[in-house]
């Protein structure tokens, strides 16, 4: 039974909360929305595109289900289209909140206000709209993605702190258009704009999948003899692009240094054994917080305009030592 819970949220809460990564087994705190009703969320998800979207999928999912949630779950395959009609149909159920995943920016406006007049709640989760009128969603929980541009960055400077020669880097991007990517490319660009030897020579987009990055390095490799590294946007790039790296005859690690970000299992794997030489954490494990948001959101309760998940960075050596433990 749908029970409309109307939202009296008091606009304006502009504090960001710096919250610690949620864990998968995060039990969710705080009693459920509207007394015995079941809260039912509609979740628009981007796709199953990558290692740490299967993870997020997971955390979402399982913590819905803990916190007594009906979820109402849609894999919009990366395409906006899909997820603008997944909005719609949660909107016509009239479910008590949405929480999605935007794959790109831009274009949320008409489909973010459908839900403001339907008097549906709005959470952002992972990725970020560009849409001026913060007014269409009651906050964002997800992680700085410049701030991971910048921590790749600054590995890098330091790495090569006593070289003069020219650094030549390849760089995978993500979805285009997708927060992550624009803000990845941009944190790192940041960083390393301080000392002219190191030079972005090609960039392109490997949608954050593991097979489109193999194609898009073995491209890179075929058009510049003389890359040193390749920073990709997720790990799943960097792994595709480790197998065209050695396909190449090259040792991946040592003949091309290799910065990616999330630290999926698989990723931290390889930099355990010499693949990849830094990793940026990026949580998939979101759900705890976003039932906890949910919940509040539904009862009318303040929330905090933008949760920023805390995350850290892996070396080799701490590969070696964090591998058994990791979650996803
Ligand atoms: C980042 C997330 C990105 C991951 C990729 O929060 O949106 O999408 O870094 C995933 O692995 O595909």
């Amino acid at each position: 039974m749908l029970k409309k819970i109307s939202a009296l949220f008091l606009a304006g809460a502009t504090a960001s909360v710096m919250v610690a990564c949620g864990n998968a087994a995060g039990a969710d705190s705080g009693s459920g929305g509207g007394g015995d009703d079941k809260i039912t969320m509609g979740f628009s998800q981007v796709g199953a595109e990558s290692a740490w979207r299967t993870a997020n999928t997971k955390s979402v999912q399982d913590s819905a289900k803990s916190a007594g949630f009906e979820l109402k779950f849609s894999d919009a395959q990366q395409k906006q289209e899909n997820q603008i009609k997944a909005i719609r149909s949660y909107i016509q159920q009239k479910v008590d909140v949405i929480a999605f995943s935007p794959v790109v920016e831009s274009g949320w406006d008409t489909v973010l206000k459908e839900a403001q007049a339907a008097k549906i709640p709005v959470i952002l989760t992972d990725r970020a709209v560009d849409s001026q009128d913060t007014s269409l969603y009651k906050t964002f929980l997800g992680s700085d993605f410049v701030e991971e541009g910048k921590k790749a960055g600054t590995w890098l400077v330091e790495e090569y702190k006593d070289s003069k020669d020219p650094v030549n880097i390849v760089e995978l991007q993500g979805t285009t258009g997708s927060a992550p990517a624009n803000d990845r490319k941009a944190g790192f660009a940041e960083v390393i704009k301080a000392d002219p030897k190191f030079k972005v020579i090609a960039s392109q987009t490997g949608d954050f999948t593991r097979a489109k990055g193999k194609e898009v390095m073995e491209a890179f490799l075929k058009s510049n003899p003389d890359i040193d590294v390749l920073y990709a946007h997720n790990d799943d790039m960097g792994l595709g692009a480790i197998e065209a790296i050695e396909g190449a005859g090259k040792v991946p690690g040592k003949d091309i240094k290799i910065i990616t970000v999330d630290a999926v299992k698989d990723g931290v794997q390889a930099l355990a054994d010499g693949k990849i030489n830094y990793i940026v954490e990026c949580s998939p494990l979101l759900g705890p917080q976003l039932v906890d948001l949910a919940k509040k959101v539904v009862n009318g309760e303040e929330v905090p305009a933008r949760v920023v998940t805390e995350e850290t960075t892996f070396t080799q050596e701490q590969a070696k030592k964090v591998l058994s433990s990791r979650q996803y």
